[in-house]
């Protein structure tokens, strides 16, 4: 990574009013929660189909709940990590600043972000199959795998979206007004294959926004952003706002 990009970046986040980021595993990396694809990824030793699908959910409800317990456990011994803690200290910083995560952890709200668009939803969340009605749920682990809902007792679960699920329409649609709207977007720790996340920053940049991608290696998206820089979120984020250097705004 060359310090020209950082200070090209800087210089791109000074002059707007209105950000947009798009973040996605890989922000969590440094916190210790394991990210999708790559050499270490969850998808490396696990078929996303036998995991991640509401076919999954319906064959074997409890392979899935302890799936889902188990990174519960990893989720719930972390802590937000530099990269998070920049994003929501931006948030106070620009006049209009929307976070979209791919994320289902909350290490964005934890790192206390509050204008947070959840795309995939939330693990501490739980959702009853036959009512629709969503709790949060932060044992860990379960008391109780697969858990049943208590009021009417059907089956919970997780308030997440799966591979072939259609995004909550609210979220969606808040998540591409603000990409249309925005004059800059960062897009971090993302492979940028799962759609329609990836299509965000594409609108984005249709729209006018300048495109800033952070992310350790290249992806779909390295050659559409008209920044790429190379690194890990945790080092580039707080890098960057020491640029931005906001005492001057
Ligand atoms: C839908 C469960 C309508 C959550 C997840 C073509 C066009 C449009 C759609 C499709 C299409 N082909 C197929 C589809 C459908 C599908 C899709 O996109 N498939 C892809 C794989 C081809 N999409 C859907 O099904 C979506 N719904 O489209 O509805 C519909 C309905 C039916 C049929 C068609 C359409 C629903 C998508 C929801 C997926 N849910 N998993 C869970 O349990 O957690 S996906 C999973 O991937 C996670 O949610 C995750 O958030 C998401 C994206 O992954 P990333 O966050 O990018 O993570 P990844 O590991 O891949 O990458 C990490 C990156 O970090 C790497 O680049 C790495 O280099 C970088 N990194 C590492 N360390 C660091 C770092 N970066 C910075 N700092 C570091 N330290």
């Amino acid at each position: 990574m060359e310090n020209r990009d950082l200070s090209r970046a800087a210089d791109l986040l000074r002059s707007a009013r209105r950000i947009a980021v798009l973040t996605g595993a890989g922000i969590s990396a440094e916190s210790g929660v394991p990210t999708f694809r790559g050499p270490h990824g969850l998808w490396r030793q696990f078929r996303a189909e036998d995991l991640a699908t509401p076919e999954a959910f319906a064959r074997d409800p409890k392979l899935v709940w302890e799936w889902y317990d188990w990174r519960r456990g990893i989720i719930a011994g972390v802590v937000p990590n530099p990269g998070h803690r920049t994003l929501a200290e931006w948030e106070a910083r620009f006049p209009e600043f929307a976070l979209i995560t791919q994320n289902v952890d909350g290490l964005h709200a934890k790192a206390g972000s509050q204008n947070l668009i959840e795309l995939h939803g939330n693990i501490w969340k739980m959702r009853c199959t036959k009512e629709d009605t969503v709790s949060d749920d932060f044992d860990s682990p379960l008391k109780k795998i697969p858990p049943f809902c208590p009021s009417c007792g059907a089956l919970l679960r997780p308030h997440i979206v799966w591979f072939g699920e259609s995004l909550d329409t609210t979220m969606i649609s808040r998540a591409f007004a603000a990409s249309s709207a925005c004059e800059v977007m960062l897009v971090i720790g993302t492979s940028s294959v799962v759609y329609p996340a990836a299509a965000l920053p594409i609108r984005a940049g249709e729209s006018g926004a300048k495109i800033i991608e952070v992310n350790p290696d290249p992806t779909p998206l390295s050659s559409y952003a008209d920044i790429s820089i190379r690194g890990k979120a945790g080092d580039i984020l707080p890098r960057l706002a020491e640029c931005l250097d906001f005492g001057d705004r």
